[in-house]
């Protein structure tokens, strides 16, 4: 676990309430931001970080995890509901 994933998720709630929210986090994206709006809002998620390739595209594993093939960031999942654009998580 990275310093980032294991800083988030020190914040994220009691260890014995697992979270329903995961953000795929792409490193150099914006992420960022949906972490700061879960932040924010206060609410309870995990955190899954993934690096890029050394091409600086998405890897395999991300596409793969995060459910949306095009290998865009942010992603969320909710449940069942998975979400991508800072927008479209946002509202
Ligand atoms: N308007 C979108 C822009 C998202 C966007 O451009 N994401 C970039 C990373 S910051 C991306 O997914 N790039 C695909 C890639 O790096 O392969 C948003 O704010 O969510």
């Amino acid at each position: 676990m990275n310093k980032l994933t294991s800083m988030i998720n020190k914040k994220s709630g009691s260890a014995t309430q697992t979270p329903n929210i995961t953000l795929y986090f792409l490193q150099t994206s914006r992420a960022i931001r949906t972490a700061w709006l879960l932040e924010e809002l206060g609410l309870d998620y995990k955190v899954e970080y993934f690096d890029r390739e050394p091409t600086m595209d998405t890897s395999a594993s991300y596409r793969e995890k995060s459910g949306f093939t095009s290998g865009r960031s942010p992603a969320i999942r909710d449940g069942n509901l998975s979400i991508i654009e800072s927008a479209a998580i946002a509202e």
